[in-house]
């Protein structure tokens, strides 16, 4: 028992360092074991992966770390959630509703979409992702043509964060904005941000995005 015990928190701490330092040849050997190991998979994603994240952030603000040590990182993280995506995602059960989500104009960050998207279709969502970078202009065209439950939008930066206002605007402006919930969430997004554009709700992280998503579409 205390073997185990051990065991699991050195896998958490080995996972973190391995992305903080960017051992992308290392990271999917490193996760399979652990999860051989019976290493909980929330364990892995929250106290290895993203506190790692949160260390490189640190780094980067300190100076520490350029930027491609950050995509570096990121590659290694991205490689980690690619081993973790099969064991959250169902593909038995019947869909609860489809959900269009992707990070806003001008934003390439697409760590945390990617985690949020993996929890919804872990919950039994349908999920269309629109990738990054995504234009006010081809999100709405998206929600016309594909007419999702949910329009989610993601943004990391605080100067893209007006362009998930602009995303609201000009569903209004083409009479769309009755026609689907928005949620939007992201590190500088909060619950008055998203109230003061007129978004539907807020995630602060990928769990309470699969709360916020079940509430949205039990008010229709
Ligand atoms: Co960038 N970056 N980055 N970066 N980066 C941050 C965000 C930053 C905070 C770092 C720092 O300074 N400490 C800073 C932003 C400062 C600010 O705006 N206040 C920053 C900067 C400045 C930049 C550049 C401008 C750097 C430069 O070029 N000088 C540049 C911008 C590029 C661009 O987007 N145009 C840049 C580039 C990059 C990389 C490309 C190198 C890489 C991204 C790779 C990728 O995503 N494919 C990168 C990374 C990795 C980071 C950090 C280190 C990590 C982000 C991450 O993946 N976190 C980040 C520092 C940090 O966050 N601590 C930083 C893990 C992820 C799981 O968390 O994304 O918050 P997060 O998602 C969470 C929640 O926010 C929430 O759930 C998720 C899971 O819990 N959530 C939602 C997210 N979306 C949601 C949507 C929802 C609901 C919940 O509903 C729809």
């Amino acid at each position: 028992m205390e073997e185990s015990t051990y065991k699991m928190s050195d896998y958490i701490e080995q996972i973190k360092q391995a992305v903080v330092d960017a051992k992308h040849k290392d990271i999917e050997e490193l996760v399979k074991r652990a999860i051989d190991e019976k290493t909980d998979l929330d364990m892995i994603v929250n106290n290895a992966l993203i506190s790692a994240m949160d260390i490189v952030g640190m780094k980067f603000s300190d100076n520490e770390i350029f930027v491609p040590e950050m995509l570096a990182s990121a590659v290694t993280m991205k490689k980690a959630l690619g081993i973790i995506k099969p064991l959250l995602t169902r593909k038995d059960a019947k869909s609860r509703g489809t959900i269009m989500i992707g990070t806003v104009k001008g934003d390439l960050h697409d760590i945390g979409k990617n985690l949020v998207i993996m929890m919804l279709e872990g919950a039994g969502f349908r999920i269309i992702d629109l990738g990054v970078d995504l234009s006010a202009e081809r999100a709405v065209a998206a929600v016309a043509e594909f007419k999702p439950d949910i329009l989610g939008l993601s943004a990391l930066l605080t100067t893209t964060l007006p362009a998930m206002e602009e995303v609201i605007k000009i569903l209004k402006t083409k009479g769309l904005r009755d026609s689907v919930k928005v949620m939007v969430g992201g590190a500088p997004v909060d619950l008055k941000f998203a109230q003061k554009i007129g978004a539907d709700g807020y995630g602060k992280d990928a769990a309470e995005a699969v709360q916020l998503a079940k509430t949205l579409l039990t008010q229709n």
